[in-house]
């Protein structure tokens, strides 16, 4: 009964506030001038609708909370990005939204949890972004978005002035992670304590991405029916693929893993929002950022739909079967 979307809202976020580097603001622009919604309307039958982007200019006060960077700043532009998700949402797009770092994962999360609460989330990422401000080396709240939005680590969280808005409800049960290669000692603690199902680099090294991606989906979501988001920081593929990101690791997806992944997920008919994050324009020579890019363009085609086989007739270009 799911049939593929066929209409998709555009969403920029010119924020970085969530870490410490410059440039992962600009990457909304950046995108957009290689050619983002052209790139998406070659997809066949693909309706595009770009959303702008979301105010980040801020006047709201500095409020202090421990080992927690820009929190206002945070809190005011997820507010706002919440909205205009869910408003995407209930036009009967799939939110398509260009980042910024990844603290606004708690703003499309968010938004897509209000519309529809049976959501599943694959956080598609190096690192697994669910430190408290008691457990981040950093204090930077791109590595914190995972752990503010389930409502099972609500209670590790002190108090956090301008976040009222955002009350967690979404289910760590309802949480995937694939890439992950560089996890700190407590985000390891919640994952094995809730069981998260996680497919670091050497599962999918050993199970390869389609079966790790089909046992995620069944163990989340053993019927097929729950609508999919998916929060893809592009440092979750190999530094070598794309290089201009605040924190690169090594030994990454490859970029036709990216590729595949989003394949399948798109053949579940059931994308209903996709994240793009992470990408600095500022990071590296000319030949990184327009790789950079030109991976995570890739990367949201094949969720909407794009076929690297043309339009070929199946059957045509395929082996036969044995
Ligand atoms: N785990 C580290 C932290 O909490 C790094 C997070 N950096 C990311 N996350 N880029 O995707 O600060
Ligand atoms: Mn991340
Ligand atoms: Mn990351
Ligand atoms: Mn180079």
């Amino acid at each position: 009964k799911w049939e593929p979307l066929k209409s998709v809202g555009i969403i920029g976020v010119p924020f970085e506030k969530g870490q410490k580097k410059y440039g992962v603001s600009v990457a909304p622009a950046a995108v957009r001038s290689a050619g983002l919604i052209n790139h998406l309307k070659t997809i066949e039958g693909l309706d595009v609708k770009d959303y702008g982007d979301i105010d980040t200019t801020t006047t709201e006060a500095e409020v202090k909370v421990d080992n927690m960077s820009h929190l206002s700043q945070v809190s005011a532009c997820n507010k706002k990005l919440s909205e205009r998700v869910s408003q995407v949402l209930k036009d009967g797009r799939v939110a398509v939204t260009i980042g910024g770092d990844h603290s606004i994962g708690v703003g499309t999360v968010d938004g897509h949890y209000k519309v529809n609460e049976d959501m599943i989330l694959i956080w598609v990422d190096a690192h697994a972004d669910i430190n408290t401000n008691k457990t981040s080396d950093s204090g930077s709240v791109h590595g914190m978005p995972v752990a503010l939005l389930v409502k099972e680590l609500a209670d590790y969280w002190p108090y956090l002035p301008t976040m009222d808005w955002q009350v967690p409800k979404f289910s760590i049960k309802n949480l995937g992670y694939i890439g992950l290669r560089s996890v700190d000692e407590y985000e390891r603690l919640a994952i094995e304590k809730y069981k998260v199902p996680a497919f670091a680099m050497e599962d999918i090294e050993e199970h390869g991405i389609r079966k790790s991606i089909q046992h995620i989906l069944k163990v989340l979501d053993p019927e097929m029916k729950k609508p999919i988001h998916v929060s893809f920081d592009i440092d979750s593929l190999d530094a070598l693929e794309a290089p201009s990101t605040g924190t690169p690791v090594r030994g990454g997806l490859s970029l036709r893993e990216a590729i595949n992944l989003m394949e399948i997920i798109h053949a579940t008919g059931r994308l209903r929002a996709i994240d793009l994050v992470e990408i600095n324009p500022a990071l590296g020579d000319d030949c990184d950022r327009k790789r950079t890019i030109e991976a995570g363009l890739c990367v949201l085609k094949a969720a909407l739909g794009f076929s690297r086989r043309g339009t070929a007739p199946r059957g045509v270009l395929d082996l036969p079967v044995q």
